[in-house]
């Protein structure tokens, strides 16, 4: 089945030039917003890839970490190469400016077993290739969990001193490759921490976990480690886990404070809040604070079930309140979701599609006519135009983004993806 829509070069010019009309009598630049969308780096999560597995050398098997991908569709990534294969498809897919967010469980150590407190850049030095390579940048995520020591659902938190000491050095070698990955690939490399420290029922004590928690960050972030400042640190906070209904250690409060406090960024994962918050207000309560944030754009359904970002909502809430406040500057673009149970290269093609999409569709807000109504007490007029705006041509725009990014526009990538499921993943047992 054909899914290019009819679409040609040509039809995309003329849609585009109807489409941008239509902006500009609203008093908005589509060739300014197209430009300034492409430009915003999305980090794509290594571990759709695999369903968050990663590919250390391990001694024995371990799971869990109240994170689970769901599902058994053929032609996951068994290794690393399989991986970088998969990530080299999704990115010729995919429009704009893309990064790739390795967690440390996919690091390469041949044979050796290297357990996370003793990981360095050289475990990584086959993906700092590949990026060079394709020409991306890299982020990284120190991996608290799927690990023996993680076992109690308690880390940088755990009572036992030896763990705690285990986990801080595991943070500070996170950091070190971090910087690392940042001075291969001239740049900053975010690299967020994210725990699952918590407890399935009502414990007797919730402040001294988290005294813990402030002591161990503290330790692992401290100066003295002399990381440099390509390695940009942040912190992420969450809701409950599986396994950890009752009590998280780093709520999203802890780090609110945390991050303010110690002049981290502040992670705002979009599963991790209760089903009625709205992420995107939560962008300008933090923005007079906190010098940066990151979103890690996800689709919760019923619960933080980490389902393929869509153009939902939510997200184009997020950056529709991004845009409003002129804050794209300051925001770190990460994807985080993993499901099994589909094709995983359509799956980060289409997360991240509309993820970009929903940049794409802040930028294209009326903001400046809204703000003028709005000013002189011309509500309904506003709450009208807010509500015209949404069925505006949106779509002639994005096609024209996906057509200077040379990218198939509109649904032509399907047809791309199903032959590569044809010609590679279905080869995979
Ligand atoms: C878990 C957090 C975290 C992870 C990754 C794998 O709830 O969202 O970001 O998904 O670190
Ligand atoms: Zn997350």
């Amino acid at each position: 089945m054909s899914y290019d829509g009819n679409l040609t070069d040509q039809t995309i010019q003329d849609d585009y030039k109807r489409a941008s009309d239509r902006y500009a009598a609203f008093g908005v630049d589509t060739d300014a917003a197209i430009e300034k969308a492409q430009a915003i780096p999305i980090s794509l999560h290594c571990w759709q890839g695999d369903d968050v597995g990663g590919f250390e050398t391990k001694e024995e098997a371990v799971e869990g970490g109240g994170i689970m991908a769901t599902g058994n569709f053929p032609g996951k990534a068994r290794t690393a190469d399989e991986l970088r294969q998969d990530l080299t498809k999704v990115v010729d897919l995919l429009p704009g400016a893309q990064r790739v967010n390795l967690h440390a469980f996919y690091c390469e150590t041949g044979s050796d077993v290297v357990d996370r407190d003793a990981l360095e850049p050289k475990h990584f030095s086959r993906w700092i290739d590949w990026a060079k390579e394709i020409g991306i940048g890299l982020d990284f995520n120190p991996t608290y969990f799927a690990h023996p020591k993680a076992n109690d659902n308690l880390t940088l938190a755990h009572p036992d001193k030896s763990i705690r000491e285990f986990w801080i050095q595991h943070g500070v070698a996170s950091r070190k490759i971090a910087q690392a990955m940042g001075e291969a690939l001239g740049g900053e490399c975010v690299n967020n921490h994210w725990i699952p420290d918590g407890a399935k029922d009502h414990p007797a004590d919730r402040f001294s976990p988290r005294e813990r928690l402030v002591e161990s960050l503290d330790a692992m972030f401290d100066q003295g480690h002399g990381v440099g400042p390509l390695c940009v640190d942040a912190v992420e906070g969450k809701l409950f886990g599986l396994g950890v209904e009752d009590y998280t250690v780093g709520s999203n409060d802890f780090y609110a404070n945390y991050a303010l406090s110690r002049d981290q960024v502040l992670c705002l994962d979009m599963g991790h809040f209760h089903p009625t918050e709205s992420i995107a207000d939560k962008v300008t309560a933090h923005l007079p604070f906190h010098k940066k944030l990151l979103i890690h754009t996800s689709r919760p359904i019923r619960w933080d079930s980490d389902h393929v970002v869509l153009l939902n909502d939510d997200v184009r809430n997020v950056f529709l309140e991004v845009a409003r406040a002129d804050a794209l500057d300051r925001i770190y673009v990460a994807l985080d979701f993993f499901d099994a149970s589909i094709n995983r290269v359509g799956a980060y093609v289409v997360g991240t599609r509309a993820t970009r999409k929903a940049i794409l569709y802040g930028l294209l807000d009326p903001s400046d006519r809204l703000l003028e109504l709005e000013g002189n007490g011309q509500l309904a007029s506003k709450l009208a135009l807010m509500e015209d705006a949404k069925t505006l041509p949106f779509g002639a725009v994005w096609d024209m983004l996906c057509l200077k990014s040379e990218v198939p526009a509109g649904a032509a990538w399907i047809g791309d993806m199903e032959q590569y499921e044809a010609d590679i993943l279905t080869k995979r047992s």
